[in-house]
């Protein structure tokens, strides 16, 4: 629109014409250029510059009508087909798309990822490099898109809950830097085919029951790849099978909106009133989105002509959403059709030069990678007779490579180094060389010098920000001893633990503390007892038995800047909560190279109680599903409360397994409960011997101790050592120390053989180089492969006993 010449009186009617007009065209021009950058993408990876695309195309309409109602502080949480949105919101460019297509690691090409995840999974900025949360009230904050699908579902849930905590909770209000009195609506987008998975359904129930600003969005293209909705969805619509769900007067529940994803006019109304009073009320929304295309297929890896009928094909095309809204334009006269021409011209030109900046961007580093190491290889070559063809053949190959990648650079100069004789692993370099005269062992030298600083180049690119790297990383938290009274009270381990959370409670204004049970009665081993009385139903609550989704509030909370904590029952229900704890929570800072995180802290009870389902130990299942948390084992509620304060102060999620058996153990009380913290990584001796040293954690930690004793009385001294925390483990290495001394190992553990055993056997042997200080084999004792039987014969003949442990050692000893 051009800008009034000065004096001249302004036609309000006019003006907002115009300025409708001009959304209008903005949003066909956002329509257009996505749809654009979804022909290139695919084409990007059919002649092989990209790997593996998967598009929004036939979606964009309903995203820039959805773009329009999202404001500064709300948050998305979606999948792979909203690139539309992400444009039209500015939470990504064209560009950036590309790069991330490209995978180029550099994070000021892809903001997202870091060239770590596929493409149209965008991540915006959620803290800084010191993990202190950035102003997300005054952005648009996306978390991180993840590939399994329905798995933005349960962090949706919190995200949303989030909003009304920040509105509900008195301590939370002053939180201005955090929420905007709760008015942030959390937009969450999922296909018509994932609506099927159950993380849909438990979360459209929970938000339901708890009322908070969730808007979801169903991009209902009848199809999940090649599977059709009839497969997948009761009565063949959602909006139909969610019906009792919908709320009325006096009751919870939903609105639902029924929309035509072709109908620019009628989406942008429903949204807007839709996502009006969900921002109001906080009554959640479904919009289900009909009618929507898919005009190249699913993704790059297959055509969808294999599976969709020719009358859906041909049914795509006529009613492909760019091409009804061009017509609606042109029948309500906003443009003419040249206008709409020109738009879509200048679109193509637009997207182009984007991907073309991109490759360039995304190539150049890796040339110059390139043109060093062919540079360096003919050097080696001239003072090479015997393998210079060789050398020279690699460094050609290398050099007329027309889309190299890190990978083929370091290939090359390991095969050149190969040639020269020399090893590249580890020590590159030291032995480079046998290429001939000393001009040769230069070059060779400078070939390995090179090898080298690129792994470490790569490294960095692709091995890094698992966990947080910066101020608030986990082992930068000061180490506080406990200290106690002379007249310290003994309590039980759950009194220990009450009064913990009493104390944390009342200092730490952002932890909120749910779970089943956890509420009212102050969970089922009385951790909370009477601390929601005391501090408020919004901070300690009870939940619907629905671990996936307690976990994904957790998660959602966390990324908001809150530090919740979130209960799993019993250990053994940890699988109904684990996917979005392993997928989502355990890769959000790889998989955003730390510029997300969500350090919730996941409690739970665990180890040797009664039965099949409350005497697990899964914690070979936790170890190899959760790298990306910490695990803290503590053998007691004084270590854990340590712990849990240390935790409180990093940046990271965790998970912490209490022992069941513990919580009626004495327990002197320190006086300093809320400040003490305990270094995570750093195992603890808990009894000094010389003979042999054994290592466990947790309830286990108590039979072991036992064994001890009676091997004490046999004239064998055993070091009991508690390792306290599986991830991190053992940092210092403390363990080999003891070994030095003993030069015997037992490790023993309550999960099934070679699961956690199995981890603590690598550390110790393989990293910490163990295995040269042993005078006689290192052993392990166990659990049994089955689940432990119920009742004390059921446990002593499933789990380990001390029995056991005596005779090993014995036998150790006589080895
Ligand atoms: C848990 C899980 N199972 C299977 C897949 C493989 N997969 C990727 S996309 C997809 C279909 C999803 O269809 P829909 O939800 O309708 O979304 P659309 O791709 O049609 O937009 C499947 C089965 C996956 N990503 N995650
Ligand atoms: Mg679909």
């Amino acid at each position: 629109m051009e800008n009034p010449a000065a004096g001249e009186v302004l036609d309000p009617e006019k003006l907002s014409f115009d300025r409708f007009r001009e959304e209008v065209l903005k949003d066909y021009q956002s329509a257009c250029e996505s749809r654009e950058a979804s022909l290139l993408g695919r084409k990007e990876v059919l002649t092989g510059k990209a790997k593996f695309g998967i598009f929004g195309d036939g979606k964009e309409v309903p995203q820039v009508a959805m773009a329009k109602f999202f404001r500064p502080g709300d948050f998305y949480a979606g999948y792979y087909r909203d690139q539309t949105f992400a444009f039209a919101t500015g939470a990504a460019t064209i560009e950036e798309f590309f790069s991330q297509l490209y995978a180029d690691p550099d994070p000021r090409h892809d903001p997202h990822s870091s060239g770590r995840q596929m493409n149209s999974h965008f991540a915006t900025p959620f803290v800084d490099q010191d993990g202190k949360v950035l102003d997300l009230v005054n952005s648009k904050n996306f978390t991180a898109g993840l590939a399994p699908c329905a798995a933005q579902m349960p962090k949706a849930l919190g995200l949303a809950y989030a909003s009304k905590a920040f509105r509900e909770v008195e301590v939370l209000k002053p939180f201005t830097e955090l929420s905007n009195q709760g008015n942030e609506v959390c937009f969450c987008t999922i296909g018509d085919a994932s609506t099927s998975e159950g993380h849909f359904w438990e979360t459209l129930n929970a938000a339901g029951v708890l009322q908070v600003p969730l808007a979801i969005f169903v991009w209902d293209d009848g199809y999940g790849i090649s599977v059709p909705r009839k497969f997948q969805t009761t009565k063949g619509s959602i909006s139909e099978a969610l019906k009792g769900f919908q709320k009325k007067e006096g009751t919870n529940g939903i609105d639902i909106f029924r929309v035509k994803a072709w109908d620019y006019a009628g989406m942008c109304e429903a949204f807007e009133a839709g996502i009006r009073s969900v921002r109001q009320t906080h009554t959640p929304v479904v919009f289900h989105v009909e009618e929507v295309t898919q005009p190249q297929g699913h993704s790059t890896s297959g055509s969808h002509e294999r599976y969709k009928p020719t009358e859906r094909l041909e049914w795509e095309r006529e009613w492909d959403g760019i091409k009804k809204m061009k017509e609606w334009i042109i029948d309500n006269d906003l443009a003419g059709e040249d206008d709409l021409d020109e738009i879509e011209t200048a679109a193509k030109d637009f997207t182009r030069d984007s991907r073309n900046l991109a490759w360039e961007k995304y190539q150049g580093p890796i040339r110059a990678q390139v043109a060093r190491a062919v540079e360096l290889i003919r050097n080696l070559a001239q003072d090479s007779p015997d393998t210079a063809g060789q050398l020279q053949e690699l460094a050609q190959t290398l050099a007329a490579n027309r889309e190299p990648g890190r990978k083929e650079v370091m290939q090359t100069l390991h095969e050149a180094l190969g040639l020269a004789g020399g090893a590249a692993g580890a020590g590159a370099g030291a032995t480079a060389g046998a290429g001939g005269g000393s001009g040769g062992k230069s070059a060779a030298a400078n070939i390995a010098a090179y090898y080298r600083e690129l792994k470490k180049e790569n490294a960095v690119i692709y091995n890094t920000h698992l966990y947080h790297e910066g101020a608030r990383n986990i082992l930068k938290v000061p180490e506080v001893k406990a200290v106690y009274a002379e007249d310290a009270p003994i309590l039980n381990g759950y009194e220990v633990l009450n009064r913990y959370f009493d104390q944390l409670f009342t200092h730490n204004p952002l932890v909120l503390a749910f779970g089943e049970d956890l509420g009212k009665i102050g969970d089922v081993n009385q951790g909370f007892a009477g601390l929601q009385a005391k501090h408020g139903a919004e901070r300690i609550f009870d939940t619907g038995i629905r671990e996936l989704t307690i976990m994904g509030q957790g998660i959602g909370m966390a990324f908001r800047g809150l530090r919740p904590i979130a209960e799993i029952q019993y250990i053994d229900y940890l699988l109904y909560g684990l996917q979005p704890l392993s997928d989502d929570l355990a890769t959000l800072q790889y998989r955003t190279a730390g510029r997300q995180t969500a350090p919730l802290i996941v409690r739970t009870r665990g180890h040797r109680l009664e039965g099949i389902w409350h005497s697990g130990s899964p914690m070979g299942l936790i170890l190899h599903s959760l790298r990306g948390l910490h695990v803290c084992v503590p053998r007691n509620m004084v270590q854990a409360a340590g712990m849990y304060n240390t935790l409180l102060q990093g940046a990271d999620p965790a998970i912490m397994i209490e022992c069941l058996n513990g919580y009626r153990l004495k327990e002197k009380l320190p006086a300093n409960l809320a400040e003490f913290t305990v270094p995570l990584g750093v195992p603890e001796i808990i009894k000094e011997g010389e003979d042999i040293t054994l290592v466990s954690y947790g309830a286990t930690l108590r039979i072991v101790q036992e064994a001890a004793k009676v091997l004490e009385g046999s004239g064998i001294s055993c070091e009991v050592i508690d390792v306290q925390t599986l991830l991190p483990f053992d940092i210092h290495h403390l363990i080999l120390e003891s070994l030095k001394k003993t030069s015997r190992i037992l490790i023993v553990d309550e999960d099934v053989p070679g699961g956690a055993a199995g981890f603590i056997f690598n550390k110790v042997m393989e990293e910490q180089g163990g295995y040269k200080w042993l005078d006689t084999a290192a052993r392990t004792i166990t659990a049994q492969a089955h689940r432990p039987a119920y009742s004390s014969d059921g446990d002593y003949f499933s789990k380990p006993n001390a029995e056991q442990i005596i005779d090993a050692v014995r036998e150790m000893m006589a080895e």
